[in-house]
């Protein structure tokens, strides 16, 4: 492809924004308009160079940051290409991974790490609940269409859902069983996000270098009286895939 002649970035030498910042920029409104669909091949480093004169660790260091906030992905010995669009996830409705996916046209689905009966006194803690409580611990690494999206430890009161643990939760959605084998409505939930980047487990798992931008979330989720804690999670959810989304209206 002639990027030469296909895209024409505007780049100001005489401005105070370092090159390598405004041609990231340009590039990645070239993606957020279009001009560049997922999948297409992005300018080399050396295209960039002699197309802006610029310097290749300019170029070098423009890709990098565009690979490390999700924008484009890196395939060994072929350059890089536009990554598909992060999936916007609203923070209104107390959703269901599967249900998450399926809105999405997506397949849900979990490689299950750990399932077992644990007892956790900052779990208890955090639930306000006896430190003695016992809870069945399930550790997933979530898929989307095959491709991990999210690591996923959760907490479940034990005596609501004895016997969970035996449940085969590749293919299975956690909140659809408890609702349907054990009868539980769920209500509503609390939930906080943050930053971090992802550590050398996480990175492992979800396919990402240590370092990538991640989206760390807890959520503590009640039954439908509104009061009585049945989960506590904490997610960690890949941040070059996702963004939240959250309606703002004006007092
Ligand atoms: C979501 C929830 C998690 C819940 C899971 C159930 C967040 C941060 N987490 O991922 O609390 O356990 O859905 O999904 O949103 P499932 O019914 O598909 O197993």
């Amino acid at each position: 492809m002639s990027m030469k002649r296909k895209l024409i970035l505007p780049i100001d030498r005489g401005s105070p924004l370092p090159i390598y910042y405004q041609l990231k920029e340009a590039l990645k409104q070239q993606i957020e308009s279009g001009a560049l669909k997922p999948h297409d091949r992005m300018p080399s480093e050396r295209e960039l160079e002699e197309a802006y004169h610029i310097s290749r660790m300019t170029a070098r260091r423009a890709l990098a940051e565009l690979e490390a906030e999700g924008y484009i992905y890196r395939v060994q010995g072929k350059g890089s290409f536009v990554a598909e669009p992060k999936v916007r996830q609203g923070l209104l409705w107390l959703t269901s991974f599967t249900e998450d996916m399926r809105g999405r046209g997506m397949r849900a689905g979990a490689k299950v790490l750990r399932a077992e009966v644990v007892k956790d006194e900052r779990v208890a803690r955090r639930l306000g609940l006896d430190p003695a409580e016992e809870f069945v611990m399930l550790q997933r690494l979530r898929l989307a269409d095959g491709k991990p999206m999210a690591l996923e430890t959760s907490y479940l009161r034990r005596h609501f859902c004895p016997g969970l643990e035996k449940y085969d939760f590749t293919d299975r959605s956690l909140y659809r069983t408890l609702q349907e084998e054990y009868g539980l409505r769920l209500g509503r939930a609390e939930q906080t996000v943050e930053a971090k980047v992802a550590d050398e487990f996480e990175a492992e798992l979800l396919g990402v270098k240590p370092g990538t931008p991640m989206l760390s979330m807890e959520r503590i989720t009640y039954l439908d009286d509104g009061q009585t804690p049945i989960e506590f999670v904490r997610s960690v959810y890949r941040g070059d895939r996702y963004k939240l989304y959250v309606e703002l209206k004006r007092r």
